[in-house]
């Protein structure tokens, strides 16, 4: 059956690690009888989390879409890993989502995750609710996790419950929008209805009217009736509610236990009742800055917002159909490659599980197999339109590790899957470094590649191992030098002959042409590897013909790029040739380009030669109790701290870094503050080494 896109409800399960996402969608379906039998996390029997990997770890890696029915609609769960190294699942989640439910751990209140996940909501106004989960452990405190919410998130944090009973006795929530209790058996399930204590009635009712009046502010005219009835029918509340949450006007926070399935059905009540559904969110963003509206009897557009690799299967594509309906059988046409799809079996999933459908409206979720050139970003159109969903973006890679086969014939199997994993991860990059002379791996954090690794070796069979990743020092000069190099070799017959006479200096922009010399042609040159070789020709008297010019450009730029100190490019500086010798038979440009290579390294080494290293604006955001122990590890990191920043109970650091003092850096963060810290790192410049480093790198280099 195709469900009408006014009864869809994509939901998003956001939060940070541990928080329980995947136990309560495996109770969300349990409880609307998706499934008969309840998994859990720790045997590792979850719908969500059904990978191997997953399963041992007991943790989320990747996202996992599921869907039930509970009342009139069809719910898309969407559950996301809550470890940031697995940032790109939940920003591809959020793409499609139309509420987030934030879940928080009553034990911890907003965490360091929340924080992070809060900026991807905001920049997209995903609907947001809030479900405070764990209200049945020993240490949960409620309204300490709702006042730390309202103190981030502001005041449009409203409960819409509380519960009673809190800890291991807990079996009762008061609910503020029904006006009534739920009193849960035993083993949790469908609770019974009762009317609320007279010791709660008064908070109860506050809560009550705080809701009413948040929906009536949000919806022209509820107000006025608001006014004159003193209260509002339940459609008027609910039609205000959903304004409200479109809007980011209110953030209604709910309370459940997930393990002991204690208040998700009330959950997915209020997704039924109040959520928006596709139709109710704004238009979708085009690539060319139009909209699109989500109208099920418009011309057919999806997305594909994420494929994931099965053996035996090939790729799958998930997609969100973002306008018209999707049969079975259709043909469309990809918009960003060009290429003809045809969408033979469509399916609606449940984690490991598909099932074939007929079809999905605008707004739906699901799944297809063996498209022929389809990724992920990409938009397909029924065939005379020319849609383009606006592109996901993702964060730059924060670590990065060298890697090497097992074997020397496992190279290219090696190559074959990081490529594959690449083309499922947008979050990954796999670099052939030539500078480097490695493959480099660039990712999230070390968790993330650890698990390229585990799959590399699990599904692909093949071994690989990490290596310490090199770091692309950039060599160049401090001062002024000059000298003259001859290069002469009499064998038998012919023999080479070349004088060349220059002085090199540091290159900046909108430097003086150099004393002294008469400058005949100049050249600015951008090299590959980023700076300048300025190349001045200053021959007085035709010492030097100049059709040996670009031989002896060619001689120092192959010097440049070979480097001299490291083995490392060097760049920014002037090079003047201003005087030489040639012969008429024995010259030619072999001979010139050996001479100003060999004269480029002899002044290179006279003009005070500086080693240059990256340097990475880096941000942290950590709780308050570790921002000491960060502080003091950066220290030994020879950071310079830039800023700092107070955000609610987080500290931001802003710092300079050195590209090599950040190696494992998020490991080291992680197990320094028990998680509670994150980091983002930006490229921002090369900078001179210090002396005792420049020294201790030459004689490295020496070695080898
Ligand atoms: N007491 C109690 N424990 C819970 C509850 N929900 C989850 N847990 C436990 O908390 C742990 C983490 O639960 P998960 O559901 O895996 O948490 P998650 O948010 O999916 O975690 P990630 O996937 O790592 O982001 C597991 O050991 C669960 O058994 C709950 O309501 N009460
Ligand atoms: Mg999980």
């Amino acid at each position: 059956m195709i469900v009408e896109t006014k009864n869809l409800r994509n939901v998003v399960l956001l939060g940070h690690p541990g928080s329980g996402k995947t136990s309560l969608a495996e109770t969300m379906l349990y409880e609307s009888k998706a499934i008969s039998r309840h998994g859990d996390v720790e045997s590792g029997t979850t719908v969500s989390d059904f990978t191997n990997i997953e399963k041992e770890r007991k943790n989320s890696i990747f996202s996992s879409m599921m869907h039930d029915k509970w009342k009139d609609s069809k719910i898309n769960i969407i559950d996301t890993p809550g470890f940031d190294d697995f940032v790109g699942e939940v920003i591809s989640s959020l793409k499609v989502a139309d509420t987030a439910a934030m879940i928080l751990n009553a034990k911890s209140g907003v965490e360091v995750g929340t924080e992070i996940l809060w900026d991807y909501i905001d920049q997209l106004q995903t609907p947001t609710m809030f479900v405070v989960n764990q209200v049945d452990s020993e240490k949960s405190n409620f309204q300490q996790t709702l006042e730390q919410a309202q103190a981030r998130f502001g005041n449009k944090v409203l409960p819409v419950q509380y519960p009673l009973n809190e800890g291991a006795g807990f079996n009762k929530i008061v609910d503020a929008l029904r006006m009534v209790m739920y009193v849960f058996p035993e083993g949790g399930g469908k609770p019974t209805k009762e009317e609320i204590p007279d010791s709660e009635k008064d908070k109860a009712m506050d809560m009550h009217n705080a809701l009413v009046e948040a929906a009536a502010e949000n919806e022209e005219g509820l107000m006025e009736k608001f006014f004159e009835e003193g209260t509002l029918s339940e459609d008027d509340l609910a039609a205000g509610l959903r304004i409200a949450m479109v809007n980011h006007e209110i953030y209604p926070v709910f309370c459940v236990s997930a393990i002991k399935n204690m208040g998700t059905g009330r959950v997915m009540g209020f997704i039924n009742d109040i959520c928006p559904s596709p139709a109710d969110r704004p238009p979708a963003k085009l690539e060319d800055g139009g909209e699109l509206v989500c109208d099920d009897k418009d011309k057919t557009t999806i997305f594909i917002f994420k494929t994931m690799s099965e053996p035996k299967v090939g790729n799958v594509s998930y997609f969100k159909v973002y306008s018209g309906r999707l049969n079975a059988g259709a043909e469309l046409v990809n918009a960003d490659t060009g290429a003809t799809e045809r969408f033979g079996q469509i399916f609606v999933v449940n984690g490991r599980d598909r099932d074939a459908v007929e079809g999905l409206n605008a707004g739906d979720i699901g799944a297809t197999v063996k498209l022929k050139n389809t990724h992920t970003n990409n938009t397909l159109n029924e065939k005379g339109v020319n849609r383009k969903i606006e592109k996901m973006h993702f964060p730059e890679p924060r670590v990065r590790q060298a890697v090497v086969a097992g074997g020397k014939n496992e190279v290219e199997k090696m190559m074959k899957g990081l490529h594959q994993i690449e083309e499922e991860d947008p979050t990954l990059k796999v670099e052939q470094s030539a500078a480097l002379k490695q493959t480099i791996l660039h990712g999230q954090g070390q968790l993330h590649l650890d698990l390229v690794k585990y799959r590399l070796e699990k599904v692909y069979s093949v071994n690989m191992d990490f290596v310490k990743p090199k770091i692309a020092y950039r060599e160049t000069i401090t001062k002024m030098a000059e000298t003259s190099y001859r290069h002469k070799k009499q064998s038998g017959g012919s023999g080479q002959f070349a004088e060349v006479h220059m002085r090199i200096e540091p290159y900046h922009e909108g430097m003086p042409d150099p004393a002294s010399l008469t400058v005949r042609d100049k050249e600015i040159i951008d090299l590959p590897w980023e700076g300048k070789l300025a190349f001045y020709w200053c021959i007085v008297g035709g010492s030097i013909d100049s059709k040996y010019k670009n031989a002896i450009k060619k001689g120092i730029m192959q010097k440049m790029e070979e480097g001299i100190l490291t083995g490392s490019y060097i760049q920014d500086v002037r090079v003047s040739i201003y005087d030489g010798k040639m012969h008429s038979v024995d010259s030619n440009d072999m001979a010139f380009m050996i001479a100003s290579g060999t004269g480029f390294k002899q002044a290179f080494n006279q003009a005070g030669p500086q080693i240059l290293e990256p340097i990475y604006d880096l941000e942290i955001l950590c709780a308050d109790d570790v921002m000491g122990d960060v502080m003091g590890d950066l220290q030994t990191r020879r950071a310079i701290i830039q800023g700092m920043d107070s955000d609610g109970h987080y500290q931001k650091i802003m710092a300079k870094v050195p590209h090599a003092e950040l190696y494992q850096y998020s490991s080291t963060l992680r197990s320094l503050t028990q998680g509670k810290a994150k980091f983002s790192r930006k490229f921002a410049e090369y900078s001179a080494v210090p002396h005792d480093i420049q020294k201790k790198l030459i004689e490295e280099q020496n070695e080898e």
